[in-house]
């Protein structure tokens, strides 16, 4: 019976292993936070992702999937830990070095070391393997195998996309590809697709800079056709009917854990050569300023202006707040010499489980009295409100639609948008 150790039980650890699992092989899977295990060995999760609890629930019940705070002795080893940036824009590979140095004393001759996470280009080479050596192995002679297989699962839709989308499999050695490529090979229906480490990282990162790079353009256009006074959304859905143009959507900002972070990881190997990686990152990190430059004009002539924030999340119907554009319009709002005042709501957040620093209320709280709500994450809930929950908490029903929500026009109530400035005098 073929063991993996998965280490990390997060968003992409945690439905890996349960995968894993729930396919045949015995799986433990290790995170440092002893809640954490002590949850899911009890067939609970600490993750909002649809889909998971069954998931997780199924693994645990029939005794594949355990939780612990320590690796095992097993063949398979998948590194799936967080892989943040320095205040700096540079990688901060911690997590991936502690986790490989904790997996060390238990890998044995013949296994495989699989890092999930997204990881710098050659970082198994230069820093995988020299680990691996300094504890008596030789990867480059095949004692033991290692490989980078990027998870690329959308949050929202993990658990069909885990075994859906196409894998890609980088080894160390044409070996290790081999070798990590058959537990994949048995459990997903995608394709399996093999190629070498370095290949394997890059691609990963090319994939969300692509993302950030055509949201840039978007936002950008945003930006131009509010000068121009143009509507924005017209353009795109003209120019989108071209069968080889797809403009994706402006809004406040890029959030979430990988967007924002992975194109700075190849930045910081090719400073010089990655311009438009780097200028398309500083174009969607100056969006929550322009969204709040617009909040200015729309309250420009209240004296002190009460705000209804809507949304917290980096994207629609998530709990997710990382790295979320909705934090840093808080913040700036915060800072405001404007004496303007605002309250959040969010029905996806739980506010003692966060630490969010603001106070949390229900919708109709949230809107009571403001003169103007702002929509900054697109969660279905938003989609279905109806002008009535406006016109009859609000002082003046306005609505500054940053995420698009509200398609069609709701009686009564003034919707501006970030694509269509051209109304606002
Ligand atoms: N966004 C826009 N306009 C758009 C699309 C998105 O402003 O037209 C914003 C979203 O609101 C959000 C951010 O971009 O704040 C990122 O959201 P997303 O839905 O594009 O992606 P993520 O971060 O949830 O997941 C991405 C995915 N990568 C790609 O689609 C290339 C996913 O497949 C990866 O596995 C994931 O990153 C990851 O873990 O790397």
């Amino acid at each position: 019976m073929t063991k993996i150790c998965v280490i990390g039980l997060g968003y992409i650890g945690l439905p890996t292993a349960a995968l894993f699992a729930n396919n045949g092989y015995e799986v433990v899977g290790v995170d440092v936070n002893e809640k954490v295990v002590k949850k899911v060995n009890e067939g609970n999760i600490h993750i909002e992702e649809p889909g998971l609890s069954e998931m997780v629930q199924q693994a645990i019940q029939t005794g594949k999937f355990t939780a612990s705070t320590t690796p095992v002795k097993s063949d398979y080893y998948i590194i799936a830990v967080p892989t943040p940036i320095h205040k700096d824009k540079k990688s901060n590979l911690a997590y991936v070095v502690s986790a490989t140095e904790t997996i060390m004393p238990y890998v044995e001759k013949g296994n495989t070391i699989i890092v999930e996470s997204t990881i710098p280009p050659r970082t198994i080479s230069d820093i995988v393997a020299p680990i691996t050596r300094e504890h008596g192995f030789n990867p480059d002679e095949n004692d033991i195998y290692l490989a980078h297989c990027p998870e690329r699962v959308i949050p929202g839709n993990i658990v069909h996309e885990l075994t859906h989308n196409h894998r890609i499999v980088g080894g160390y050695t044409k070996e290790a590809a081999d070798q990590a490529a058959k537990i994949y090979e048995a459990t997903v229906k995608g394709e399996v697709r093999k190629t070498d480490a370095v290949v394997a990282e890059t691609s990963k990162l090319m994939e969300n800079t692509y993302r950030d790079v055509n949201i840039a353009l978007a936002n950008e256009l945003a930006k131009i056709a509010d000068e121009l006074s143009i509507d924005a959304s017209q353009v795109i859905e003209m120019a989108n009917m071209h069968p080889r143009v797809n403009i994706l959507q402006p809004g406040p900002g890029v959030g979430g854990h990988c967007i924002p972070v992975d194109p700075y990881f190849i930045i910081e190997k090719a400073p010089n050569i990655a311009r438009l990686m780097q200028l398309s990152r500083e174009i969607n990190d100056s969006m929550p300023e322009f969204v709040i430059d617009k909040i200015h004009t729309l309250t420009k002539h209240i004296s002190e202006p009460k705000i209804a924030i809507l949304g917290l999340t980096y994207k629609g119907n998530t709990s997710d707040m990382r790295e979320s554009p909705a934090l840093e319009i808080i913040e700036l709002l915060d800072k405001d010499e404007k004496n303007i005042t605002f309250k959040c709501h969010d029905p996806f957040v739980e506010e003692d489980e966060i630490d969010f620093g603001y106070e949390l209320y229900s919708l109709e709280e949230t809107l009571k009295d403001a003169d103007l709500a702002v929509v900054l994450a697109d969660h279905d809930v938003f989609k279905e409100l109806d002008a009535s929950a406006f016109i009859s908490n609000m002082k003046k029903p306005v609505v500054f639609d940053t995420r698009n929500v509200f398609k069609k026009d709701l009686d009564g109530v003034t919707i501006h948008t970030l694509t269509n400035f051209t109304k606002i005098q």
